[in-house]
Order: C-alpha cells, then structure tokens, then sequence
C-alpha cells in the first residue's frame, strides 16, 4: 500500500538526502494519495470514483456511509427541434443595425434570433446507497479516509475497540460496476443495513434477500401531447456477504447483514439512452461480475485503470510531507509553498479525466459525471464558450489521448446533424453550428439569454480534432473523423461571414454578426453598456485557427484544393487582431471599447495564445507583448476568480515562458479555487471540474510545448521547482517526452518519436548539447540559438545530454 512505501521512502531521502531525482519512477506511488483524518462532513468533502460511466462520491462516515452515485447518461430533457423559424429573417436587420452601432435596438431585436425552448434541462444525481452500522461514532479510533490515485482506489480505515475495518470502494470499467468491500481484522464483526433510495422519480425494492432494485423514469412531460418522455433509468446493488456466521435479509425495502467476516456490494446502473431495457443491463452486469473474486475484480480494475495512469511521472517536490491533504492545503492558503501537492494535483487531473471520460461513454460534462443534484448548477452541461474544452485540454499533452474519444463521439453523433439543422433554420447557412451550451440530446440553438447567441462552439470545438491528429498523426483519425467534422465547421463560418458595409476598401472586409466576447461586456461612445457587436477578436482568432487547421488538414489528405482556397483567400479578409493605442493591450473587441469589469473571468481574445496559437512570443512578439498587457491588467483588477480563469492564466503564463507567474497562479488556484479534496471550484462554492482540468494541462505546459515548430524542453520552469524528473508527456508530431532537471536546467531528456521525421528541439537555458540514438551519437545541426535539429526514426529512442560545458555557461 501506497502509505508504506511513502513512509519507507522519507526516511531514504532522509538519509541520502540529495537523491531528490530518483522520485516516484524509483518508488511508485509515493505522493499519490489524498488522505484524511475525518469523514466528508458535506459533498465537496466526499472523494470520487468513476469508471467513465458510473460515478460515486464517498463520504467514509463510520456509523453512515453514504455514496452518492451518478450515472453520466440520467439527464432530463427529450431530443427535440429546438430551432426557431423565424431567427433567419430578422437575423439581415439584427445585422444592418449593429453595423449602425444601434446595439440597443439590435438586443432587442436579436430576442428573435433565440431557439425554443431557451433552456435545457440538467443532468440528475441517480441516488445514494446508504449503509447504517452500529458503530458509535464516539467510540472510532484511528480513523483514514484516503484516495489513492496510482490504484483507483478510495477507502476507508478505522478502529473501534479491538477491531480495525476497512472500507474500499472502486468503478470498475472491465466489468462496469461499482464495487464496494467491507472487511473487518475479525471474524463475524460486519453489521450493516443498506439501502439505495432516490427523492423522486424512482422507487425500490428487494428481490430475493440480496438485491436491491431501483426503477426510475423521469417525469418529463411533452408540452402538446402530454406524454412522459422523460429518461427511464434503474439502478441494482448485489449483496454477497462471506463468513460461517453471517445472515442477510431483506427488511422494509433494505437488506440488513449481521455477522459477516467481509461483505462485497456490486452496483450497477443503467438508462434508456444506450439500454433498451435498464433493469435487464444491471441485471446482466451484475450476473457477469458477482461470480468473479473480489480480488479479481479489483485486479481487472487496477489493470484498466494504470495503462493510462502509469504513462506520466511527476516529481517536484521532495516528498518530504507527508500530512493529511486537508492541513497541507491549509499551509498552501497560510503562504506556504508545496510543490508536491502541485504534482498531486496534476496527477488528480489525469485521475479525474481517467474517470470521467471513457471511450465509449459521454463526455466530461461541468461535473465531469459527480453531482448529487437534481437542479445542478448550469445544469451541468456541456458548455462551449471555454468549459468543454477546457476540460480536453491535458488530454493529449499528459497521455491520455484517446479519453478525448468521447468528446469527438459526442459532436459526432450528438451535435453536427442537429447543427445543420440549426445552420440552415438559423442563418440560411451550410455546415454545422453550435452555439455557447448544450446537452445529450444534442441541443444545439441560441440558449439562455441573448449572450447565447454565440455561434462559434463548432469551430472550437473543431480544435480539437486536429490537435489530436498534431499529436497522434493518426491518419485514419484524420481522415474518418476528425476533416468532416472541420471542414463542416469551416462551411458554417464561410456562410456566416458578411462583408462589413461600413469598410471603404475593395473588397471590403468580412466579419462575424452577431459577435459576443463571451460573456464580456463593453461601454458604448455614449456610456451605455452592450455585449453585442461584430467581430469580437476571439471569432477572428478561432476562424482563424479552424481555417488555418482545416487548410493543413486537407493538405495532409490531398483533397479539397479548391475548398483550401477559399478559406486561405477568407483568411485574408478578416480584420487583423489589433493592439490598442490607449492601452498597448491586445484589443477584445474591434473597437477598442472599455470595459465595465476589467477584471472579467473570460478572456476569450486570449484564445490566440492558448489554446490557439497564432500569437506566440518568437512569432509575433508585438502581439505576445499586448497579450501580456492584458492578462496583466485583468490580474490586476481582481481576475481569474474562478478556478477555470485562473487555470487559463496558468496556461497563458505558461505561454509567456514566465514559470513563476504561472506557478502563483498555481497558488492561487490552490488556494481561492480547491476544495479540500482537490476539487476545483467556481464561486461561491460549486464544483466545476474544468479548472481542475485546465490547470493540469497548465503544468504540463510549463515543462512542455510544441505549438511552435519545435518541442520546447522545460519552457517555463519556476524557481519553485529547481530540480525534478517527469516521464510519459507528449508532444505534438507524434512525440514522447521525459525529462530530468536540476538547478533549473535540464539535465537529460528522452524524446520517442512515434513517426519518421525532421524534429527540432528547443531548450530552455542550454547552449549545447549531444544527442545519442542506441548508444551512438548521431549527428544533429543547430539551425538558430537552443535549437537542435536532427532526423528522428519511428521507434528509435533519443537521449538528449545538457553538454556540461553548456550548463557551466549557462550558469
Ligand atoms: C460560463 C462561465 C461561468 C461558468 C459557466 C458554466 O458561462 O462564464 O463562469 O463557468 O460557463
């Protein structure tokens, strides 16, 4: 178990202090655990497990256990033609009035523009399984309730007289259960009543003397007709308790085992949006797990499970501390630096992801797939205008590349038919839309309020689907999947674009309108305050990458010359990005408008520098530096107050190559945005898993990056953390990354190409170095300062040496 090797592992550091770079490639699993000395007392306190489908939150009381379950498919709501008919002939005189500067009249007009309904509807909790014991809570002794990420595992240890239980909870993806052992240091100690209820929709039973059967549909009415078309669902829990003494019966809707040397408890839950019959799917697997060991079980698990942990270690810290999670962050708020934990909290970004997101499945949602609510906040959704994505962002750079097969499923089969359909209804337009949230139904029109008439969710969204080729140069992907999808998105956009009357040249320039910087606003020349304009810089800056993306994209797969014509000779007409005059800043909007929040969480006209990468400090340094300006200023006016706008500015520091910058607002996410069980939260205090998400991505960011035309080793290093060693990370062109470093230089680094091909890298205070391939040296050129060229063979493996006469240089 993870806490012995941790403890065994402080006293060799002790005593042969200095050996900081073995780290956890030496002794796995040292530092991987979130621990604690008391029960959740409320949901954000609980831990979570999830297999990509089912999810719990475990709350580890002694005498109460609760297990808050999910299952990512229970959402309310119907598919349904949410497209308003008559959007597409007020939207020419929306236009002509914006393009007046009329912005009042053009909000009021632009109310009929929106979908119908206006809203969606939320994913829902499944329920709790709840366990009553008869432990008196006075009488707990040594208590531990614990997430160990290398194993996937949460549990929970205590002592009550004589007896120590545990508690082990996992979700299993091999055998699509949730799992949950019970064992005690003595025979026949295991006393427990458990029952699986829901407030409302739903109602259960026993069958036999160990089952626990849950039938539910949602109550979903059509508005016309009258019928529930509401999501049936069904959850079941099996009970198999072991020992001579043990008795299990089922009691007022419950079963209560008494006596029981362990007891294993199998749920499993369904609903109609994959299964034709629920309870027949949890019936089934359930019939296929019990017959199975739990120890097997738990080995299928852990084996599923590590073949994406295991790709990435991360040390940079010194292992040195080993207290409960919660105290550790307490020493983060009181100024305290804590290097571990940041590594902790990357590494419970991939757990997260590993958890939520599973080919096959959905997408991670705002929730990722943990809400105990029927009302979640944003109806934990999908939204587009930074979150989903964000929620992406570490997938390819931290390894686990092909959890990101939800999200291409998801657009693929939920939202480009109906974004068509939203395409033509809405705007006369080809292609596919998506405006700034949906659902799994695929709900893909104008929502909310007049700030949802965004329409650049496709064309985000689309980013990701060449991002993942950069990494993978997976050509079938490229073919099959990921060009429909852009080359859709791109045909929206060419159709969307007008020609902007008010441009005197010839021809004129072509401009998005409706425009929203999502979800900023601006003062008007006459002080009076809009949002709605045309060409907001971030729809330049996503067309421009979609375009940019599509045109290589058709390139790689020799087809569609003309079409990559037409979006190069688009390109050209769009306005520039622009840098204020007033403000030196990079402007948000085409006017250079103040703004009433400068220190507005969204920072969308920053998507250039990351995710995106037109703007980047060797290319464009004028714009790097007015991008610069304008993080600057947002920080300094209060920004990032939630935990995904501060995971964005981790990111864009990490851009500027500024570690230090980036590793405070690691701090500070750590300490304003987590809650003590390394959730990320938006304010006042919900649970949103994309900072979480985009702040792991940040990390990786800060030691990797490859957006510009080479792998850049160790960019944006901080002080904080002078020596450490990872492994696994992956660069763009099909590339796998490790890396030592000490005294904020690299030291070595091993690069795998995945394909054959010129590679150049770039290093971060080194002058020189060698390079060897099976023990030689090869030969390698150095075409500008810090970069080294040479020609990489698939297969082969590169060790790259920091010359020691660089480094003394350096120094
Ligand atoms: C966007 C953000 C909010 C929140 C919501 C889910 O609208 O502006 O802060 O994250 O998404």
């Amino acid at each position: 178990m993870s806490r012995f090797l941790g403890a065994a592992f402080v006293v060799v550091m002790m005593t042969v202090g200095g050996l900081m770079n073995l780290g956890a490639t030496e002794v796995p699993g040292v530092g991987l655990t979130l621990w604690y000395t008391s029960p959740a007392s409320n949901w954000l306190d609980a831990l979570p497990i999830g297999n990509g489908r089912l999810g719990a939150m475990v709350f580890g009381k002694a005498d109460e256990e609760r297990v808050q379950l999910n299952e990512n498919t229970l959402w309310d709501g119907f598919p349904r033609d949410t497209t308003n008919p008559d959007a597409l002939k007020n939207l020419p005189e929306v236009r002509r009035l914006l393009f007046a500067g009329k912005n009042a009249e053009a909000t009021k007009l632009a109310e009929k523009l929106m979908g119908h309904p206006l809203r969606i509807k939320p994913y829902q909790t499944l329920g709790d399984l709840l366990l009553q014991t008869d432990v008196v809570p006075t009488e707990v002794k040594n208590y531990r309730r614990e997430l160990d990420l290398e194993h996937a595992v949460t549990r929970v240890t205590y002592t009550v007289g004589s007896v120590t239980y545990t508690r082990e909870l996992f979700a299993s993806a091999p055998d699509q259960v949730i799992v949950m052992r019970l064992t005690a240091s003595q025979p026949g100690q295991i006393t427990t009543r458990v029952r699986l209820v829901r407030s409302i929709d739903a109602t259960t039973t026993t069958e036999g003397n160990d089952r626990l059967v849950m039938r539910g549909q949602i109550e979903r009415r059509e508005t016309v007709t009258g019928e529930n078309k509401g999501l049936r669902f069904a959850s079941q829990m099996l009970a198999i308790p072991a020992g001579s003494g043990a008795t299990i019966k089922a009691v007022d809707n419950g079963l209560t085992i008494a006596g029981a040397d362990s007891l294993t408890l199998l749920i499993s839950a369904a609903t109609a949006f994959r299964e034709k019959d629920p309870d027949a799917a949890c019936r089934r697997d359930l019939a296929a797990a019990a017959p199975k060991a739990y120890d097997t079980l738990r080995a299928a698990h852990e084996q599923d499970y590590r073949q994406y942990f295991d790709r990435v270690r991360l040390t940079i810290g010194n292992h040195s501390n080993d207290l409960p999670t919660d105290e550790r962050l307490a020493a983060v708020h009181a100024g305290k630096d804590d290097p571990d934990l940041v590594a902790l909290y990357f590494q419970m970004g991939r757990y997260l992801l590993i958890s939520s997101s599973r080919p096959g499945n959905l997408p991670a949602n705002l929730q990722g797939l943990w809400n105990d609510s029927l009302t979640p906040a944003w109806n934990a959704d999908y939204h587009t205008n930074i979150n989903v994505q964000m929620n992406y962002w570490p997938a390819e750079v931290t390894n686990l590349s092909e959890l990101q097969q939800p999200l291409f499923d998801y657009v693929r089969n939920q939202l480009v038919a109906s974004g068509e359909r939203t395409a033509r209804v809405h705007y006369g337009a080809h292609g596919w839309v998506v405006h700034h949230l949906s659902d799994v139904w695929g709900f893909t029109t104008p929502a909310d309020g007049i700030q949802g008439l965004w329409p650049m969710g496709a064309a985000w969204l689309s980013q990701h689907f060449w991002e993942h080729y950069a990494f993978t140069r997976d050509r079938t992907f490229l073919a099959q999947q990921a060009y429909p999808v852009m080359k859709g998105a791109s045909e929206f956009i060419l159709d969307y674009l007008v020609e902007d009357p008010n441009d005197p040249h010839t021809p004129k320039r072509l401009v998005t309108n409706p425009s929203f910087s999502p979800e900023n606003s601006f003062f008007l020349p006459d002080g009076s305050k809009s949002r709605f304009t045309y060409a907001a810089t971030m729809d330049l800056e996503i067309i421009n990458d979609l375009f940019t993306n599509t045109i290589a994209a058709a390139r790689e797969l020799h087809t569609d010359t003309e079409f990559q014509q037409k979006l190069a000779d688009t390109l050209k007409r769009l306005p520039p990005l622009q840098i204020s005059k007033k403000t030196g800043r990079l402007q948000e909007w085409i006017e250079d408008y103040d703004e009433p929040e400068p220190g507005h969480r969204h920072i969308s006209h920053l998507f250039a520098l990351y995710p995106g990468h037109e703007i980047t400090l060797h290319g464009t340094p004028e714009l790097a530096t007015a991008a610069r300006k304008s993080v600057d200023y947002r920080l300094s006016h209060h920004g990032g107050q939630t935990g995904w706008s501060r995971a964005w500015i981790v990111n864009f520091f990490a851009r500027f190559q500024d570690g230090d910058q980036a590793h405070d607002s690691l701090l500070a996410l750590l300490r304003d945005n987590t809650t003590n069980t390394l959730l990320d939260l938006h304010p006042p205090r919900i649970f949103q898993i994309d900072g979480n998400l985009g702040a792991t991505a940040g990390i990786a960011e800060m030691l990797l990056q490859s957006h510009d035309d080479a792998i850049h080793l160790l960019p944006a290093l901080p002080k904080g953390w002078p020596s450490g060693h990872v492994t696994g990370l992956r660069a763009r062109g099909g590339y796998e990354v490790a890396m030592n470093w000490t005294n904020a230089r690299l030291q070595d680094a091993t690069i795998t190409p995945r394909v054959d091909g010129p590679t150049r890298i770039r290093v971060t205070n080194v002058t020189d170095v060698t390079i060897e391939s099976n023990g030689k040296p090869i030969a390698i050129t150095r075409p500008e300062p810090g970069v080294f060229a040479f020609t990489a063979k698939a297969g082969q493996t590169y060790t790259l040496r920091a010359s020691a006469a660089s480094t003394a240089a350096a120094r």
